[in-house]
């Protein structure tokens, strides 16, 4: 068993959140999941190019749109790459706009997989319900096929469309499950709604407790246990009282344990092709702060593949 790290230190899709990864992996990830028995290959964080705000002016409201298109185009091609090899990619971010690229990789290889989504936010934005612009908060519109590079209304004879690229990868929103949500915008919830998304907030959590969650989650999006698992995890999906150092915090998150409950259950299933762990960032809080969050997201890597309590 291959685990191959893809560290991302990108905040394209929401400022200051690029040094996550690079912490992550000082922090000693690669040594821990060794520890745990995995073949780790890390060849350095991901090179991106570089894409000046001058040269990337907004489309209708969203912020650094060649800049997100171009950089989650090559991470589709390196998550793919990964998981044709037959590794498990581990994608270190790095903002949630990431994974259009990495969820686009997993697609590539495994058509048939699902999505559990972890996160405070549902990250269901399109192009007109966004407020802020801010890409990290609509990668799954464009997964879903709820948003496509048509909605951009940009022309251009030189250069392609942003996100064209994404235009053929489809995501059924009846294979996406989130968990954690409590800080959902109105035109997200709307979609929610409309397209019958399996969506399990805080409220969810409080009522039924974590363990019947992620059954309920799985029933939801892989009722025969059989589709392959893409679970991506924004650490903002936990309390900031558990992991304080990520860019938008919401209080009433999950505790440390139900975070790991999640992940310690889905690698029990088997089932898991592909994690991402985003939206750590360093650059926010004091020292204490990062090293708690740091320390956390390793822990929540290292329950993903394979660490137990006993
Ligand atoms: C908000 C916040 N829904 C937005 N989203 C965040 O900007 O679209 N996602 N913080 O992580
Ligand atoms: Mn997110
Ligand atoms: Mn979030
Ligand atoms: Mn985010």
């Amino acid at each position: 068993k291959t685990v191959s790290i893809v560290g991302c230190p990108f905040s394209g899709g929401q400022l200051g959140v690029d040094k996550g990864p690079i912490h992550l992996v000082d922090a000693g990830l690669a040594q821990q999941l060794t520890d745990l028995g995995w073949n780790v290959l890390f060849d350095g964080h991901h090179q991106f190019e570089e894409i000046s705000t001058e040269t990337d002016p907004p489309i209708g409201k969203m912020k650094n749109p060649r800049l997100v298109s171009n950089v989650t185009e090559a991470v589709a091609k390196v998550v793919g790459d990964h998981a044709r090899k037959g590794q498990l990619p581990l994608t270190l971010g790095g903002d949630h706009s990431l994974a259009m690229g990495t969820i686009a990789g997993t697609l590539s290889q495994h058509p048939n997989a699902c999505v559990i989504w972890v996160d405070a936010h549902a990250d269901l934005n399109t192009p007109e319900t966004t407020d802020s612009g801010n890409i990290h908060g609509m990668p799954l519109s464009f997964l879903l096929s709820l948003a496509s590079s048509a909605d951009l209304k940009y022309t251009s004879a030189s250069e392609p469309t942003p996100f064209a690229w994404l235009d053929n990868v489809h995501l059924p929103p009846s294979r996406l499950a989130y968990i954690g949500l409590r800080d959902v915008d109105p035109g997200e919830k709307a979609l929610l709604r409309k397209h019958d998304i399996a969506a399990f907030s805080m409220h969810e959590v409080d009522r039924y407790g974590i363990g019947q969650v992620v059954e309920m989650a799985l029933d939801r999006v892989n009722p025969a246990r059989d589709r392959p698992v893409h679970l991506s995890f924004d650490v903002d999906a936990l309390d900031p009282t558990v992991a304080p150092s990520t860019g938008t915090p919401v209080r009433g998150g999950l505790t440390f344990r139900e975070g790991h409950y999640i992940c310690e259950r889905l690698f029990e299933t088997g089932l898991i092709a592909a994690f991402d762990l985003m939206e750590v960032n360093p650059s926010l809080r004091d020292p204490a702060s990062v090293k708690q969050t740091v320390a956390v997201g390793c822990s929540l890597v290292r329950a993903a593949l394979g660490e137990t309590l006993l």
